[in-house]
């Protein structure tokens, strides 16, 4: 069945919204994490008590297989990759190495702050020790999600890398081929084949494998997962570290007249291709555009692939068509949605990319559109959702990093403070901290 799709439109012209009013009018859906944590709990809890028994069990229940063991064995990697479709291989291998110039250019060097003579303080950057990237199976066998995870971990200098993702029963209880092979290509030996809530906790808790090696838990998770997975992050946290959720992918395009509505409609379609609850969202100050760009979704829709899903997603309450005067009124709307992906298909479009302030990435222009920074731009694609791209950035290396002060004053140093220090803490009633300052300088007799 193929459906016909009629993208919403919210009128803002002729009225000057504040920036709470525009959260409120557009489009967004969401996806409530609290709802299922209930479930999840339960499931979190036994691994925690009962390891990898427990997360094999609850393999066996959700994915309807039960590996033979957690950890999958280095040959089934290496067959995986030789087993690669050369295409495949050689595109990996571009994503790959992109990602890696990019990545590589993010490395934090140390800082010595000489804040007064003989008072340092240093700030060096530790990469975190050990890592689970999480991988979803099922619909979403996305290979180039590995790479997006790997090469920030990998460039921060994470020395301990595991991949987890849930055993597939078509494919013998192992994770998909492709995500196997995407890990070997990227130099991963470890991999586990468990996925969902279990994998989480099981990454958090480690346990025992079947044949009795230790599987080791990490100090932080990354990647996406469903509601489930989510929700295993929200309770594992603290626990582990853990980067920011993920919800339901987004595109904004913010175009004025001059933007081609095929290439427009095109773009709109790409991401509201994962998901139902894909958010698809157009700001443009062109009726003649937005008339043409719902004229090409509609026909688009009826041909692409995944077309019930991408009609569902695109007549979801999440995406839709918003009209604004001027570009600075769309550049504004945009700024308070915060999408995860923002393109730019506006005349002097790097000038106005310059001015957009809440975005998890910007596209810039006709050539630049979010399916070249989902696989081969360099860039990553592990981006905020939900408007989390007001207050948080994507994965990169930064992520794998710990940031430490390093704090070393001489004695002159400390004396020429000391009086401040005592005055601050006699302020906030905590005298024994000025106490521990002061008696470094009394004779003691
Ligand atoms: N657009 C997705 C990433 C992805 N696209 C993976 C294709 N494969 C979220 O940024
Ligand atoms: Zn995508």
């Amino acid at each position: 069945m193929t459906a016909r799709t009629e993208l919403r439109r919210v009128d803002l012209r002729g009225s000057s919204p504040s920036t709470a009013e525009l959260r409120a009018v557009l489009p967004r859906g969401g996806v409530d994490v609290n709802s299922v944590l209930h479930l999840v709990t339960p499931v979190v809890e036994a691994v925690r008590e009962r390891g990898a028994d427990a997360a094999l069990e609850y393999s066996e229940t959700f994915d309807r297989v039960r590996p033979d063991s957690v950890r999958v064995p280095a040959a089934e990697l290496a067959k995986a990759l030789d087993q690669l479709d050369p295409d495949v291989r050689a595109a990996l291998e571009v994503s790959i190495e992109r990602s890696r110039i990019v990545h590589e250019d993010q490395r934090r060097s140390e800082t010595v702050t000489t804040v007064v003579p003989g008072g340092t303080v240093t700030e060096k950057w530790v990469p975190v020790e050990r890592v689970g990237l999480y991988v979803p199976g099922g619909n979403a066998v996305y290979p180039s999600s590995v790479v997006m995870n790997v090469v920030p971990a990998q460039v921060a200098g994470v020395g301990s890398l595991v991949v987890a993702s849930p055993p597939q029963a078509d494919f013998g209880g192992l994770p998909h081929p492709t995500i196997l092979a995407a890990a070997a290509l990227l130099g991963v030996d470890e991999v586990w084949a468990v996925g969902g809530a279990q994998g989480v906790a099981l990454l958090t808790y480690g346990g025992v494998d079947t044949d009795g090696a230790a599987l080791e838990p990490v100090d932080m998770i990354t990647g996406p997962g469903n509601i489930y997975v989510t929700a295993a992050k929200r309770l594992c946290r603290g626990a582990v570290g853990i980067d920011s959720e993920a919800g339901p992918t987004e595109i904004a395009i913010l175009a004025d007249h001059t933007a081609d509505p095929v290439h427009v409609a095109a773009d709109l379609i790409s991401q509201a291709e994962h998901d139902v609850l894909a958010a698809s969202v157009l700001v443009t100050t062109s009726v003649a555009l937005a008339d043409a760009v719902t004229r090409e979704v509609a026909e688009r829709t009826l041909t692409t692939k995944h077309s019930d899903r991408v009609a569902t997603a695109l007549a979801g309450e999440q995406s839709g068509i918003v009209l604004v005067d001027t570009v600075a009124d769309g550049i504004r709307t945009v700024d308070a949605y915060a999408a995860e992906h923002l393109e730019i298909q506006t005349e002097n479009a790097s000038e106005v990319a310059g001015r957009i302030r809440s975005a998890g990435a910007v596209f810039v222009g006709p050539w630049s559109p979010v399916s070249l920074g989902d696989y081969c731009a360099g860039s990553n694609h592990v981006l905020p959702t939900a408007g989390c791209a007001r207050h948080s950035s994507g994965l990169s290396v930064q992520t794998f990093l710990r940031g430490i002060h390093i704090v070393d004053y001489s004695r002159d140093a400390l004396d020429g403070v000391a009086k401040h220090v005592v005055a601050l803490a006699n302020a906030e009633d905590l005298p024994a901290h000025g106490d521990a300052v002061r008696v470094r300088f009394e004779s003691r007799s």
